[in-house]
């Protein structure tokens, strides 16, 4: 039975991650952070008692910012495939808190992959890079081969452990891959990115339990795709015979404004009554346009997308309006 250790797996790609491994009969391990209410919602269906026979999830306290737990854990766990999740993955408040988003983002790449050396492990490293690398415009669409421009401390710390994985995959053989994956959504993100945000603010407003929706830059374009389908393209980077980068994309850009049109819409609302802009809500420097060239993927994984832009607005509306009438998380 193979293992797999997940940082970053309370995430919505960790949970996803974890059910796809536990469905390939994997034994799956966790690093989950203390915290003073529960933070495992996205992964409670999966949780069993550890005492009881067959159990094949298994989750340890432990922080990205701790090397040393992370080197007890390595040693303990023995892990054959390491999925680095784990991040301060808000870009707007990484200008909030550049430091720390540093320190998690950019340095915890590092203790990993220190603490894969140091415990000797033999274990395959998966890094959650992201097209937010791409940041001001450089070629489109973006692929593998465009050069970084990060736009925030967030982009700026991707960078820096994207080619933290790359120098160690040169410099000790490991076998570390990178995956750029451009925005990828769900009924399970976080409330505050921008298709959740507005998703269960159409939920509520159907509902008559709020009346005005407040976002920031309605013209940024994203590329954005469906959750469940970016972590098996993860999986398959990691069944490789060579380890390599790859972009995982839809090669379709929307607006913000675009996803409003049609999350409103599906929902019979006009959603010009409901936004107003509140400049909190602005970047001090934006990402204008992603949209990315996943050929490789396609052509070298056998990966490509399934679910349209429509379908993925549509589906994460309907949850919302389904979690208002007691639907759980793990139903999506
Ligand atoms: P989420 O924000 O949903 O999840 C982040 C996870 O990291 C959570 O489990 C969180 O724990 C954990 N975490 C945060 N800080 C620490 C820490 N100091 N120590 C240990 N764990 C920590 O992110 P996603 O699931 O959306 O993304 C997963 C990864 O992929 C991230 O690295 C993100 O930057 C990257 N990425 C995401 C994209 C997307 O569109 N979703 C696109 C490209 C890259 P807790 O639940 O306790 O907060
Ligand atoms: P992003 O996602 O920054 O692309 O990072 P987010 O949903 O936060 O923003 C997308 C775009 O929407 C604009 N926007 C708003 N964003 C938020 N969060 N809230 C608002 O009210 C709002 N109004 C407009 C933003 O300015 C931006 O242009 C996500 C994260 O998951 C990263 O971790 C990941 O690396 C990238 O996607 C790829």
């Amino acid at each position: 039975m193979k293992k797999a250790l997940i940082t970053g797996i309370t995430g919505q790609d960790g949970s996803y991650l974890a059910e796809l491994l536990l469905s390939k009969g994997y034994e799956v391990h966790g690093i989950i952070r203390r915290a003073s209410t529960f933070n495992t919602g996205r992964i409670d269906h999966l949780y069993q008692d550890p005492h009881v026979n067959g159990v094949r999830l298994f989750l340890h306290y432990g922080d990205i910012a701790d090397s040393t737990n992370l080197i007890k854990l390595l040693y303990r766990i023995q892990p054959d495939e390491i999925y680095h999740l784990a991040a301060q993955s808000h870009v707007r408040v990484s200008f909030d808190i550049p430091e720390y988003t540093g320190d998690v983002t950019g340095l915890g790449t590092v203790r990993i992959l220190e603490a894969i050396r140091e415990t000797g492990l033999k274990a395959k490293f998966y890094q959650a890079s992201s097209s937010e690398m791409y940041g001001k415009v450089q070629e489109i669409p973006q692929r593998e081969t465009t050069p970084f421009y990060p736009r925030s401390p967030y982009a700026a710390a991707k960078v820096y452990a994207y080619w933290m994985t790359v120098n160690y995959r040169e410099s000790y053989g490991m076998f570390a891959c990178n995956g750029i994956l451009f925005n990828h959504e769900s009924p399970r993100r976080g409330e505050t990115f921008v298709t959740r945000k507005i998703t269960r603010a159409v939920a509520h407003i159907k509902a008559g339990l709020q009346k005005k929706l407040y976002l920031g830059n309605l013209d940024a374009k994203r590329d954005w795709g469906y959750a469940k389908e970016y972590v098996e393209a993860i999986w398959l980077m990691m069944q490789q015979p060579e380890p390599d980068d790859y972009v995982i994309a839809t090669g379709e850009t929307h607006s913000v404004r675009e996803f409003l049109e049609e999350a409103f819409s599906y929902a019979g609302l006009d959603w010009r009554e409901y936004v107003e802009i509140d400049p909190k809500y602005f970047r001090p420097s934006e990402v204008d346009l992603l949209v990315g060239d996943a050929s490789k993927a396609r052509e070298k994984l056998g990966w490509q997308p399934r679910t349209t832009f429509k379908e993925l607005v549509r589906l994460m509306v309907d949850a919302d309006m389904e979690l208002l009438r007691g639907a759980q998380l793990r139903e999506f």
